[in-house]
């Protein structure tokens, strides 16, 4: 999995936490990004925001408030 986020970003601290939390940090290769210029993630995301989890089968999730996605993460962990 891939994780988009830029540092400044507090919605992406968040999620950075949540996946130590529920270890799977190491699972996830972390994507620095300048949500406001990256046309890779815009091509992900259309609202082009940070944070932006790209599942390994290529389903993007983004919205850090989305409840469901510490569950749905660790889902795609298997
Ligand atoms: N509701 C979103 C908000 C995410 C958000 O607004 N992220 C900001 C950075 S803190 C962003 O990516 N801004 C870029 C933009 O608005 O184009 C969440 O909780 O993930």
């Amino acid at each position: 999995m891939q994780l988009f986020f830029a540092s400044t970003s507090p919605f992406a601290r968040k999620v950075r936490i949540v996946a130590h939390e529920v270890g799977l940090w190491q699972r996830i290769t972390m994507i620095e990004t300048d949500p406001w210029t990256d046309d890779r993630l815009r091509a992900i995301n259309p609202l082009a925001k940070v944070p932006t989890l790209v599942r390994d089968g290529g389903e993007p999730l983004y919205d850090s408030g989305d409840l469901r996605l510490p569950r749905r993460v660790r889902r795609s962990a298997g």
